[in-house]
């Protein structure tokens, strides 16, 4: 859609000029900041500001935000420009509504003045800290919980030089704030892993061990923090330029920051910050003891589907996840891998049904407002399939029970490895493992077994009881044989 009109920038001064329905909850600039927010994508535009957006109107209380872009200067540029505010378009299939948000109370790029970050971090006002910064950031080996070895993280925690990496800056953070007596304060991941909230703690207890502050300091440090577990939900993809055209409609000024959602949008947090929260939970949040049966959940029924519906649809030539649910009999195979495989994996939160859930899941895929690219939810897979399809198999498998549409999933991801749509167009591999992966691939591509066992030898990524176990691998490698021989339309069409 060609929108020629020059119509001014989104901004204070142009605030007046939006319709009403479009205005933010708060006014914005009067809100002074109690959280720090780590990786300004588009998913925290969509999902904790405006959730905190809505709190802070509701309830009050000083949670302005200052959102942190680690590495990229686009979003942090345009928000600049922008006086923080951006806009929020929610996609249903009969339109969209757009509005601006007003909860951000500031922005800053850490990769150019990484010590502006630190200090931020030690300010008594800031009593929150939230993060969304991917699976890989977190930098813990998955198998044995320990940090993995990184000269930049080793650097930033054993030399005076400005922190370089998010764990760097947030050891050092915690480090100036226990310096500087700055009170308790809670570090809240909202990134999809399991026990998010604990595999935080870890990360910085062993920062904070590698840096070799003293035991008098790590007390301090541990005394004034806690790091409560989420499960964060919205689908938001990435913005593009139709985004922003249908944002500038909307407001009648352009906002470069905008982004798009679906109208879901769901948070459970679990309520433990010493230092004080926003009222989240008069903007829809579930505040909990215990987040766990609700990650599982989503991270199993949503993003494990998700997955699947991403490399199986991506190796059929589907752009997006809504053209992928429309190939034949793909839809089939989801429910019975949420009904005979994810369902009984786990012990869902009380009162909720997983195959009901996932229906919800799927209804949500296929809205067709969302453009959801295929690639994106296909990259990292070796960071995201553990815990979205591999621990469901796994927890399958111990129970003497069949994984055998997981082990499709397991297969259609390592035929995505492989580089090749079933018409012979080019797949590219966005993985932080690519090299590793690439390099075992080139030792086993020969045959479905022998792409089966170099994969499975990757420790870090397939869990040693899935690949010690002969059935999943032969299932696996049955699937991958039926879609390198036949292609994934007719291995879904033949699937039983
Ligand atoms: C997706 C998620 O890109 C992906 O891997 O599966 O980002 C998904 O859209 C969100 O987790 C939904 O809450």
């Amino acid at each position: 859609m060609a929108v020629t009109v020059d119509t001014g920038r989104l901004g204070l001064a142009t605030l007046r000029r939006l319709p009403e329905a479009s205005r933010p909850l708060v006014r914005p600039g009067t809100v002074p900041a109690g959280i720090v927010h780590l990786g300004l994508g588009a998913f925290h535009r969509a999902h904790q500001a405006v959730h905190t957006e809505a709190a802070i109107g509701a309830a009050g209380g000083d949670w302005g935000i200052i959102g942190v872009a680690p590495r990229s200067t686009d979003v942090v540029e345009a928000l600049a420009a922008q006086d923080a505010l951006f806009s929020v378009t929610t996609l249903t299939a009969d339109g969209a509504s757009t509005r601006v948000i007003g909860a951000l109370a500031g922005v800053r790029h850490a990769a150019s003045d990484p010590d502006a970050v630190v200090r931020l971090l030690a300010d008594p006002a800031i009593r929150v800290v939230t993060l969304t910064v991917t699976e890989k950031a977190y930098q813990l080996d998955p198998v044995t919980g320990a940090l993995a070895a990184d000269p930049e993280l080793t650097a930033d925690l054993t030399t005076d030089r400005p922190p370089r990496t998010v764990p760097g800056l947030l050891a050092r953070g915690l480090l100036a704030r226990a310096a500087a007596d700055a009170g308790p304060i809670a570090l809240v991941s909202c990134d999809n892993l399991p026990a998010n909230g604990r595999r935080l703690r870890s990360l910085v207890d062993q920062c904070l061990t590698l840096a070799r502050v003293p035991d008098a300091t790590l007390d301090r440090v541990a005394a004034q923090l806690t790091c409560p577990g989420t499960m964060v939900d919205r689908i938001v993809p990435a913005s593009t330029d139709e985004t922003r055209d249908t944002a500038r409609l909307a407001l009648g000024v352009t906002d470069l920051a905008a982004v798009a959602a679906e109208p879901w949008s769901q948070w459970v947090i679990e309520d433990d910050f010493p230092g004080g929260r926003p009222a989240w939970e008069r903007a829809g949040a579930v505040l909990t003891d215990d987040a766990g049966p609700w990650e599982r959940l989503k991270l199993r029924a949503l993003n494990g589907v998700h997955s699947a519906t991403a490399y199986l649809g991506a190796l059929a030539g589907a752009e997006t996840v809504v053209d992928a649910l429309a190939l034949p009999h793909l839809d089939a195979v989801l429910r019975r891998l949420v009904a005979e495989e994810i369902a009984p994996s786990f012990t869902p939160p009380p009162g909720v049904s997983v195959p009901d859930y996932g229906e919800q899941v799927l209804a949500r895929f296929g809205n067709p407002a969302i453009r959801y690219r295929t690639a994106q939810v296909a990259s990292d897979g070796s960071q995201k399939l553990p815990q979205r399809v591999l621990h469901t198999a796994a927890d399958l498998r111990a129970a003497g029970r069949s994984a055998r549409w997981s082990a499709l999933v397991v297969a259609a991801w390592l035929r995505f490895l492989l580089g090749h749509t079933d018409d012979g167009r080019p797949l590219p591999l966005d993985d932080p493992l690519a090299d590793r992966l690439r390099a075992a691939l080139a030792d086993g591509r020969h045959t479905p077994a022998g792409v089966v066992d170099a994969i499975f030898a990757v420790r870090e990524v397939i869990p040693a009881d899935l690949a010690a176990d002969d059935e999943f691998r032969a299932a696996v490698t049955g699937w991958l044989t039926a879609l390198e021989r036949h292609g994934v339309r007719a291995t879904l069409a033949g699937a039983r």
